[in-house]
């Protein structure tokens, strides 16, 4: 733990090992060795995987967000040349998916693989197309003749809610999936009463894409030797995949086996599974031959899973020092058509409602929170699930709150911090906050911002005629929560992880886990955290991941989970393997086990540098020559570790500045800082690419990204001409500092982090926004931000 005060310090410059934590590869910037293959071109995804005598899969989607399937006929497509076969809904037993959260206020509704009588969004399947080529097979998709009957649309929460709207699903009066009040207080009313001050807002954040470079995809195949349906598949979750496929197709999960190969970026949409993989799967099963989908973009942006459509009725008392006395929220959700199996759409509204307050202390609260059904694709937990838009809110909330009461916002979010002290500290939420440093995060903001001349460039760019302005943003981050999930009530609760360290007869390890890094590096950070344990380079270890023969069960990677709970089990495994390799030293060396370091590829007799054994030969020798040892220690190198911890939270401090063009309106990123601390940094070079990413796609919902559609439910933003997604030009360098506040509820005082860019960069950017336009009455609550915003703003208050 750290020295100061607070439990906070500055980290190790970048590259330094980590020597708090006697570790010597903790902490080391060492390159992502998954990078090398990858910049080389020698990725192997989905879309590169190729077998003898495979078949290619493509659907027949709706035209229309709202109809009854009238009749199918799929005779002319059966017809085409190469066709192999077609099947409907009918033709597969009608499988469905079934996400439940078990709870009254919940309505579960059925996702079918293919729809059967009704489709319920643009792009929802009713028939999968196998054919020898691609190409031929989308032909075939367009020649099945569906007779459709067009049925009123649902295009948005308003017309979803209003009075007498058709119902998307009959189950679901008022169109609500799910409608929980999670916290009250009857002191609230009072409270507003009686408060100098209170603001209040209707906040919102557009329909966004998570937009990985390969979209969903997947090759099943089917092994006769095995009897086994093998599903190759671009998924953050090979184990949920494999349950999703045996429940929708009635087999026994050991009948499948998912094999994830490199996945082009998840952001969450691959956390979820889709009906295409479980329909290509079934065809695959049927005719015995391998069957590759693999989504194009068009499909990607129109008919996968989308996220963040969301709307906040919030109001904020606050006192005349600035403290906020009580906080009322009302949070509907655009989560279209149906629930995503597993999590359920009811993952963003319970996340909203849950931590709504963040970094705040906030004695009174209460929160509703909705999923509203519409007439448009599913969503999925999107990086950030919610907390893009909770932060957004409170951030806001400061900031009208400093306006009204004419004091300066950054000392209005000091006065209502979480300090140190004050950890753990219970929330009004019922969340138990571990030790963080949120003060210190914003203290050292706004010096380094200081210091680096942002309010001089600032003034600057006005005086020439520019609108700049900056502004903060302060957030937590909730990572590696194992079972304590199950307050949610899902029927698949997500919970501990597993991995298994093993090492070789040449002293080689391999790690295997039940998480799978998809692009987080997790091969380089897995390998340093089980390298310290047992005194070897991380070069020699291995990590096995994403196959669901590998690991009994395990959870994959999403909600920054991976370090903490995966690194954590990881941790143990080779903690029990490091224990054998100091008993079979010991007695190697006639030494007592206690006395036994491991490092540098040596286990040595402490302060006798003369007696030690290459941990190869520990390795040989358990192995291959085994006789030698006591009984207990003759089977092997290898350990189970398991771990399910109850959360630790990260925390971080974003500022943005920006520069609109009068004449243009186009807002443009000038500068960003993130003061970020997860804890114990395993990989600084790996954190710091994370941060930058999230920062990315946080910024890119502020000002660039939304899915859009029209009254009758038609996609406008089916390409990437249409929707915007920043480049490399549009994003300007990021400045990253950090802190560390090792976490106690985690084996290697890592917090999770993940998310965190994405989570902060939205609420900076629009504040920095409101600042640009602070001369003037307007304010935007909503993201995006577009230049026709800003221009329309400005011409209504005729400051344009
Ligand atoms: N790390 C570290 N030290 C810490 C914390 C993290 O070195 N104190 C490292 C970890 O070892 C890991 C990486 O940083 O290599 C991220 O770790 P963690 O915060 O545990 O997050 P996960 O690995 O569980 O990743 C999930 C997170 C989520 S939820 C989304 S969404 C997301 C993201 O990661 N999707 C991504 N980053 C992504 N990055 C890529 N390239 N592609 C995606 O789809």
């Amino acid at each position: 733990m750290s020295g100061s005060a607070s439990g906070w310090q500055p980290r190790a410059p970048s590259g330094e090992p980590h020597r708090e934590s006697g570790g010597r590869w903790w902490g080391a910037a060492l390159k992502r060795r998954e990078t090398r293959g990858m910049l080389l071109g020698r990725g192997r995804f989905t879309a590169d995987l190729v077998r003898a005598g495979m078949l290619h899969a493509a659907f027949t989607r709706s035209p229309l967000a709202a109809a009854r399937v009238v009749a199918v006929d799929v005779s002319a497509a059966l017809a085409m040349p190469g066709v192999a076969a077609v099947y409907t809904a009918a033709d597969l037993g009608g499988p469905y998916l079934l996400a439940v959260l078990e709870r009254p206020e919940f309505t579960p509704t059925r996702m079918p693989v293919l729809a059967a009588d009704e489709v319920r969004f643009v792009g929802e399947p009713v028939a999968i197309v196998i054919a020898d080529d691609p190409y031929l097979a989308e032909d075939a998709a367009e020649a099945v003749a569906v007779d459709w009957a067009a049925l009123p649309v649902i295009a948005d929460m308003a017309a979803a809610t209003t009075e007498g709207a058709r119902q998307v699903h009959p189950e679901a009066a008022a169109n609500c999936l799910v409608d929980l009040t999670m916290f009250t207080d009857d002191r609230l009313a009072d409270i507003f009463a009686a408060a100098p001050v209170v603001v209040s807002g209707d906040f919102a954040s557009a329909r966004v894409a998570a937009l990985p470079l390969e979209g969903r995809a997947c090759l099943a195949e089917w092994d006769e030797r095995d009897q086994q349906l093998v599903l190759h598949m671009s998924t953050q979750v090979p184990h949920q995949a494999r349950s999703a496929v045996a429940q929708a197709l009635g087999v026994a999960e050991h009948g499948v086996r998912v094999i994830a190969p490199d996945v082009g970026g998840g952001f969450g949409l691959k956390c979820v599974v889709g009906r295409e993989e479980i329909a290509t799967a079934a065809a695959a099963g049927r005719l015995r031959r391998p069957v590759r989908w693999v989504e194009d973009r068009q499909e990607n942006l129109t008919a996968s899973f989308h996220g963040h459509e969301q709307r906040y009725d919030v109001q904020a008392a606050f006192g005349a020092d600035g403290a906020i006395l009580g906080l009322a929220a009302d949070v509907r959700c655009d989560v279209g058509a149906y629930s995503a199996f597993p999590f359920t759409c009811a993952v963003e509204p319970l996340m909203a409602c849950t931590e709504l307050p963040g970094v705040y202390k906030v004695p009174a609260y209460q929160a509703r929170g909705r999923a509203i059904a519409t007439n448009k694709p599913p969503t999925a937990p999107y990086r950030g699930v919610s907390r893009p838009q909770i932060v957004l809110v409170m951030e806001r909330l400061m900031e009208k709150a400093a306006d009204a009461l004419g004091l300066d916002p950054l000392e209005v979010r000091r006065r209502n911090l979480i300090s140190s002290g004050e950890f753990p500290y219970r929330g009004v939420n019922g969340i138990s906050y571990d030790e963080g440093s949120y003060r210190e995060s914003l203290d050292l903001a706004e010096k380094w911002v200081a210091r680096s001349g942002w309010p001089g460039e600032r003034d600057q760019a006005r005086a020439s005629g520019m609108r700049a302005g900056i502004g903060y943003s302060c957030f937590s981050e909730r990572t590696g929560y194992g079972t304590t999930m199950s307050q949610r009530r899902m029927r698949m609760t997500p919970g501990y992880d597993v991995a298994h360290v093993r090492m070789d007869p040449s002293g080689e390890v391999i790690v295997s886990t039940g998480t799978f890094g998809h692009g987080q590096g997790h091969e380089t950070t897995f390998a340093q955290i089980v390298a310290d344990r047992l005194g070897v380079h991380p070069g020699q270890v291995r990590l096995r991941q994403g196959d669901t023969d590998l690991a009994a069960y395990g959870w994959g990677t999403w909600g920054s989970r991976s370090i903490v709970i995966g690194g954590g089990a990881a941790f143990r495994a080779a903690e029990s393997v490091a224990d054998r390799l100091r008993q079979i030293a010991a007695h190697l060396l006639e030494a007592s086990a206690a006395d036994v370091e491991l490092a540098d590829g040596r286990a040595q007799v402490r302060g006798d540098p003369a007696a030690a054994v290459p941990i190869s030969e520990l390795a040989r020798i358990a192995h291959f020559q085994a006789h030698v040892l006591p009984e207990p220690l003759r089977y092997g190198l290898e350990a189970r570790g398991s771990y399910d911890p109850p959360g630790t939270f990260s925390n971080a401090c974003h500022a943005a500045m920006v520069i609109i063009d009068p004449d243009t309106f186009q807002i443009r990123l000038h500068r960003y800082l993130v003061v970020e601390d997860c804890g114990v940094v395993i990989n600084p070079m790996i954190v710091e690419g994370q941060v930058r990413g999230g920062v990315t796609q946080g910024a890119a919902a502020a000002l660039y990204e939304r899915i859009c559609y029209d009254s009758d439910g038609q996609p406008h933003s089916a390409t990437l001409m249409d929707y915007l997604a920043p480049t490399a030009a549009e994003i300007c360098p990021i400045d990253i500092e950090h802190l560390e506040t090792p976490s106690a509820h985690s084996e290697t005082g890592a917090k999770g982090m993940g998310e965190g860019g994405t989570i902060g960069a939205p609420a900076a950017v629009l504040n920095a926004i409101n600042d640009a336009l602070s001369d003037t009455p307007v304010r935007f609550d909503h993201i995006p931000v577009l230049p026709a915003d800003v221009c329309a703003a400005l011409v209504r208050e005729g400051t344009a």
